[in-house]
C-alpha cells in the first residue's frame, strides 16, 4: 500500500491556509519568534538546490510553532535588478510583467513543496508601495548627510553599459556578462557606510548566534589597520606628502615611495618635466585596469619616475618619487613609503626597475637556524621579500630591538618630533548606490539650476518609475530618455528642473525589508516602530552564504542609522544566522546556465511534496554543500510508503483486555504513566518505549542543536525500524505480540517528530490514528477533521521525553569459553545479537583465553549468555 500524496498534500495545504495556521497577529508578542528566509530574486522558476533554503525554513518554522512559539514568517520578493531588465533588452518583455509572472510561478512552486508563510504579509521591492519606503530611507539618509554624490572612479561595464560594485568584479570582469571592466570617472550617489565602520566592526561582537566565518568575513571586508600617517617633506618644494604605513618599524628601510596615479599631486609635481608626455600616458593606460586587477598580487607592477624626490624624515635621506598601478588611491592616503626588503610588491617593483633594496629586519637567530627562503641573513642577496618578525637593523638608535617593539617606539618617537601620527585605515569603502540602469528605485533627487541638489518632499513619494521607456543602454539611465520623467518642478523655487535618472542598487531594497514585514500595510509610513521594536531582531535568518558579507553588512548599516535617527530601536537586525549549503548536480553549482538544474514541480507530482522534502534533508548536513541525486528520492519514497503502512500495524494491534482510555492514548499522559507491569513482561516492549524516548531526546537535539535535521531523521528511521522490529518479531525470539499502548506510543511519536520535515504526511496520519481510535470524530465528507481546536499537528506540543525511560538499560551477559565462564560483559539490554558477539571477542579476558585459536561458533542466548566455542 502506497501512501495516495496528491489527495494528502492538497488537503492540508488547503487546510493550513483555511484556518489561518501561519497568519501572525503582531500585537501579540508573546512567545516571538520572527523566523526569516531571505527573499529570493524572482527568477523563472526555483529548482530544488532553491528550495533547500526554504524547506530548512519551514522546518524552523513547524518546530518553533510545536514548542509553542508565537512564530512570524513572512516571504516577499526583492524583484527589482538586472536579470529583468536584461531579459527585457533581449525578449522584449517588460521587466514588471516578467517579474510578477515569476512571482506567482515561484508562489506557486513555495505552495507545492508544503512551505508556508503568513502571505498577508507579502512584499515585492519593485511595486510603488514597497519602493516609496526605499526612497524614504534613502531621504533620511540624505538629511543626515549620510547619502551623498561625488566624482568618482567607478568600475564600467561596457557591455551591460552600468557601474557595477567591486564585488561584481571577479577577477577583473563583471560578474554577469564577463566582459573585461574599465575604470570610468561618473558622477555617483554614495552611503556613507565608513562613518559606521567601527561600530559595524565592534558590534560583531555581540552576534552570539552567528557562523564564526559569516563574522570573519565581515571583519575582513571592513578591514581595519592600525598604522602611521607619515609625512615625507617634498625636495624643492614647501609642501609635504602623507602616506599610511602599518610597519613603521620598517622606516629605514624605505628607498622609494609610490604615488597613486589618481594622485591630485601629481599633475602639478611633473607638470614640465621631460617626460611628463610619457607619465601623462601611463597613467591614462593603468586607469583602464580595474581597481581589483591593480589590487591583486599576481598582477603585473607597472610604473614610472616622477622626477622628483621626497625625504625620508627619521635620516633626511633622498629618496626618488614615482608612480605605479599598484597604490590605489581609495586607500590610506594614496602614497606609500615602498620598503623592498620587507614588502613583497615593493620587492618585485624594485627588482623591476632597479630600486635599491635595503634591509632593516633581520631574522633572530635561534641556535640552529633554519634555512630562510627568500631572505632574512644579512649580507645574501634577497630572493624575495623578509616580510616575518625580527630585531632592527640600519635603523639608528633602534637598532636590536624586536620589530614589534619598535614599531611602538618609532611611532612614539615620530608623534614626538611631529613627523607622523598614529592613524586607522579601513578597506570598507563608501557603498556606491547609482545605478544607470531603468529596473529600480529612482533615487528621489531633483537638481535645480538655481536651488542646486533638492531632496523630493516626503509627501511627494513615490518617484513612480514610468512603464513606458526604451530599455537599451547607452550608457546613461533610460530614465534620461523619458522626457515626462526628467522635466519636473523645483520642489524649493518651483522653476523648472530636472529629476536624477539613476536608480539605486538593489541592494537597498534588501537592507530593509524585514522592518517592512512587521505593518506591511502602512501606507504613511514605512513601518510601525512599536510593532517593530517588539519584533526584531530577527530570531532566525536562513540564508545563502554568498550574502554573507554585503547584504549582511548593508542591513546592518541601515539599522544602525535607523536606529541613530530614533526610528526603531535595536542595533543589529538579526540574532541568529544560519547560512544553507548549495545543492550541486554533477559536481557543480545548480543554474540554469549550466543546464544541471532539477525542478521540483515534476518531482512533486511523481512522488509528493512531502518525499522531496525529506530526501533534501536527509541528503547532508544543512550547512554543508551536497550533491543531489535523484535515486536518493525513490529511496526517500520508499520511507514515507513504509512510515505509512503503520497505520495498518497500529489498527492491526489489539488493545489489551481493559483497553485504556481515550486520554491515556495520548503521548504525553502516557508519559507519565509508566506502565510497569507491561515492561515486565514484554522486554522487547520496554525496549520498543525506551527507543521512542531516546529518539525524542536525539531528534529534538539535534534540530536545537545545529540544525542537523539529517540525523534527526536518521534517528526517526531507526525508530521506525525498531516499532516493524516488534511488530515483526523474528522467529527465534518468544516475545509476545506487541501491546497496542507502547506502539501507539511508538507510532505517534514517529508521526509528531516527522511534521517538521514531511508536513502533510504526518498530519493525514495524526487524523487517522485520532478519528481511528475514536478519540476524535470522523470528519463528515473526508475532508478536514471536524471539532476540536487541537487539530493540526502544529497545535499539538513537540513530545517531550522521560529521561528515565531513555536511559539504556544494562544486562550483564556471562561469556563462556568451550563451556566454562570466562568473562563477564555489560551491555545496553536488546542489543543485536552479531554486536554482542563482536563486543564479546573484544573483551580482554576472552582474547586472553582465546589466544589467538580459531573461533569456530558463537552462541548467544537472549539477554544472557554468550557462549564461545573454539
Ligand atoms: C611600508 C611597508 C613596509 C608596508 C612593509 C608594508 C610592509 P594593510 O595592512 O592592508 O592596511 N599601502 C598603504 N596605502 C596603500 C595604497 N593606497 N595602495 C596600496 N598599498 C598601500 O596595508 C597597509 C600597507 O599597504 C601599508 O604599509 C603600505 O605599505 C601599503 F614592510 O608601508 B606599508
Ligand atoms: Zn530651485
Amino acid at each position: 500500500m502506497s501512501y495516495p500524496f496528491q489527495q494528502i498534500e492538497q488537503k492540508w495545504q488547503k487546510y493550513w491556509v483555511d484556518q489561518k495556521l501561519f497568519e501572525v497577529d503582531t500585537a501579540d508578542t508573546r512567545n516571538k519568534f520572527y523566523c526569516l528566509m531571505m527573499f529570493p530574486y524572482p527568477s523563472a522558476a526555483l529548482h530544488v538546490g532553491h528550495g533547500r533554503n526554504y524547506i530548512i525554513g519551514d522546518v524552523v518554522v513547524r518546530y518553533k510553532k510545536m514548542n509553542g512559539f508565537n512564530v512570524l514568517t513572512p516571504m516577499g520578493w526583492d524583484a527589482f535588478g538586472l536579470p529583468a531588465e536584461n531579459a527585457a533588452i533581449k525578449g522584449g518583455i517588460h521587466p514588471k510583467i516578467s517579474t510578477l509572472n515569476n512571482v506567482a510561478n515561484m508562489k506557486r512552486q513555495l505552495k507545492s513543496w508544503g512551505v508556508c508563510y503568513d502571505w498577508k504579509r507579502e512584499v515585492t521591492a519593485c511595486l510603488p508601495d514597497y519602493y516609496q519606503w526605499t526612497q524614504w530611507i534613502f531621504l533620511k539618509l540624505f538629511e543626515k548627510g549620510l547619502a551623498y554624490k561625488k566624482l568618482g572612479g567607478v568600475n564600467w561595464c561596457p557591455s551591460c553599459q552600468t557601474v557595477l560594485a567591486n564585488e561584481q568584479v571577479i577577477d577583473g570582469s563583471c560578474e554577469r556578462c564577463d566582459a573585461k571592466v574599465i575604470d570610468k570617472d561618473l558622477e555617483q550617489w554614495f552611503f556613507k557606510i565608513t562613518d559606521y565602520a567601527q561600530t559595524l566592526l565592534d558590534d560583531l561582537e555581540s552576534l552570539k548566534g552567528w557562523p564564526e566565518r559569516v563574522k570573519t568575513m565581515q571583519k575582513n571586508w571592513i578591514g581595519r589597520s592600525d598604522g602611521v600617517n607619515i609625512d615625507f617633506p617634498i625636495d624643492g618644494e614647501n609642501d609635504k606628502l602623507p602616506c599610511f604605513t602599518t610597519r613603521v618599524d620598517t622606516i629605514f628601510g624605505a628607498t622609494y615611495m609610490v604615488l597613486a596615479p589618481e594622485h591630485p599631486r601629481i599633475d602639478s609635481l611633473i607638470r614640465g618635466a621631460k617626460n611628463e608626455p610619457e607619465i601623462r600616458k601611463l597613467i591614462a593606460r593603468i586607469r583602464t585596469q580595474s581597481k581589483t586587477d591593480r589590487a591583486a598580487t599576481e598582477t603585473e607592477k607597472e610604473g614610472i619616475f616622477t622626477g622628483r624626490s621626497v625625504i625620508n624624515p627619521v635620516n633626511g635621506q633622498k629618496i626618488p618619487l614615482w608612480i605605479a598601478n599598484y597604490v590605489l588611491m581609495e586607500y590610506g592616503t594614496g602614497a606609500v613609503m615602498a620598503v623592498p626588503a620587507h614588502d613583497q610588491r615593493d620587492f618585485e617593483f624594485a627588482k623591476k626597475y632597479g630600486l635599491a633594496v635595503k634591509e632593516v629586519i633581520q631574522q633572530i637567530p635561534s641556535p640552529q637556524p633554519p634555512p630562510v627562503e627568500g631572505g632574512g641573513e644579512v649580507g645574501k642577496e634577497l630572493q624575495a621579500a623578509y616580510e616575518d618578525d625580527g630585531v632592527l637593523v640600519n635603523s639608528g638608535e633602534f637598532d636590536g630591538l624586536p620589530n614589534r617593539e619598535a614599531m611602538q617606539k618609532i611611532a612614539d618617537w615620530m608623534e614626538q618630533k611631529g613627523i607622523g601620527k598614529r592613524s586607522v585605515h579601513y578597506r570598507l569603502r563608501d557603498w556606491l548606490i547609482s545605478r544607470q540602469r531603468y529596473w529600480g528605485a529612482p533615487i528621489p533627487i531633483i537638481y535645480c539650476s538655481d536651488c542646486g541638489t533638492i531632496p523630493v518632499a516626503e509627501k511627494d513619494l513615490p518617484v513612480l518609475l514610468p512603464e513606458d521607456v526604451e530599455f537599451r543602454p547607452k550608457g546613461e539611465s533610460p530614465l534620461a530618455r523619458v522626457p515626462s520623467f526628467v522635466q519636473t518642478q523645483c520642489p524649493k523655487c518651483g522653476k523648472s528642473a530636472r529629476r536624477e535618472t539613476d536608480t539605486m542598487d538593489t541592494f537597498v531594497d534588501s537592507s530593509w525589508y524585514y522592518l517592512r514585514y512587521i505593518s506591511p500595510k502602512e501606507a504613511q509610513r514605512p513601518f510601525d516602530s512599536e510593532a517593530v521594536n517588539r519584533w526584531l531582531p530577527v530570531d532566525q535568518y536562513i540564508g545563502g552564504v554568498e550574502h554573507a558579507i554585503l547584504h549582511l553588512l548593508y542591513s546592518r548599516f541601515i539599522t544602525k542609522v535607523l536606529c541613530d535617527g530614533g526610528f526603531i530601536k535595536f542595533r543589529e537586525p538579526f540574532a541568529n544566522l544560519f547560512t544553507q549549503g548549495m545543492i550541486v548536480k554533477d559536481g557543480t553549482k545548480m543554474s540554469k546556465s549550466r543546464g544541471n538544474t532539477v525542478s521540483p514541480d515534476e518531482l512533486i507530482s511523481k512522488y509528493g511534496a512531502d518525499t522531496v522534502r525529506l530526501y533534501t534533508l536527509f541528503i547532508g548536513p544543512p550547512e554543508k554543500d551536497v550533491e543531489w541525486n535523484d535515486r536518493g528520492v525513490e529511496g526517500a519514497w520508499r520511507f514515507l510508503s513504509r512510515v505509512w503502512r503503520l497505520l495498518d500495524s497500529v489498527q492491526r494491534s489489539q488493545p489489551e483486555a481493559d483497553p485504556p482510555s481515550a486520554e491515556a492514548y495520548s503521548v504525553q499522559e502516557r508519559q507519565k504513566n509508566q506502565n510497569s507491569e507491561l515492561e515486565t513482561r514484554n522486554p522487547k516492549l520496554n525496549s520498543l518505549r525506551r527507543k521512542t524516548h531516546q529518539t525524542i531526546q536525539r531528534v529534538t537535539e539535534d534540530i536545537e542543536e545545529e540544525f542537523h535535521f539529517n540525523t534527526a531523521i536518521s534517528a526517526i528511521m531507526e525508530l521506525v525500524n525498531a516499532i516493524y522490529d516488534s511488530i515483526d518479531p523474528a522467529p527465534s525470539t518468544q516475545h509476545p505480540a506487541p501491546d497496542s499502548t507502547v506502539l501507539r506510543e511508538a507510532v505517534e511519536t514517529v508521526v509528531l517528530l516527522l511534521h517538521p520535515f514531511v508536513p502533510h504526511i504526518s498530519e493525514e496520519m495524526w487524523q487517522r490514528l485520532k478519528t481511528e481510535s475514536g478519540e476524535w470524530e470522523m470528519p463528515a465528507g473526508g475532508g478536514s477533521a471536524s471539532g476540536g481546536e487541537s487539530e493540526s499537528l502544529l497545535q499539538q506540543p513537540w513530545p517531550q521525553y522521560d529521561p528515565a525511560i531513555a536511559k539504556e538499560e544494562e544486562v550483564s551477559l556471562v561469556i563462556q569459553i568451550n563451556g566454562k565462564v570466562r568473562s563477564r560483559l555489560d551491555v545496553p539490554a536488546g542489543l543485536d545479537q552479531e554486536e554482542i558477539k563482536k563486543r564479546a571477542l573484544q573483551d580482554g579476558k576472552v582474547r586472553e583465553w582465546l589466544g589467538g585459536n580459531t573461533v569456530k561458533k558463537i552462541i548467544v542466548v537472549g539477554d544472557r549468555l554468550v557462549n564461545i566455542v573454539f
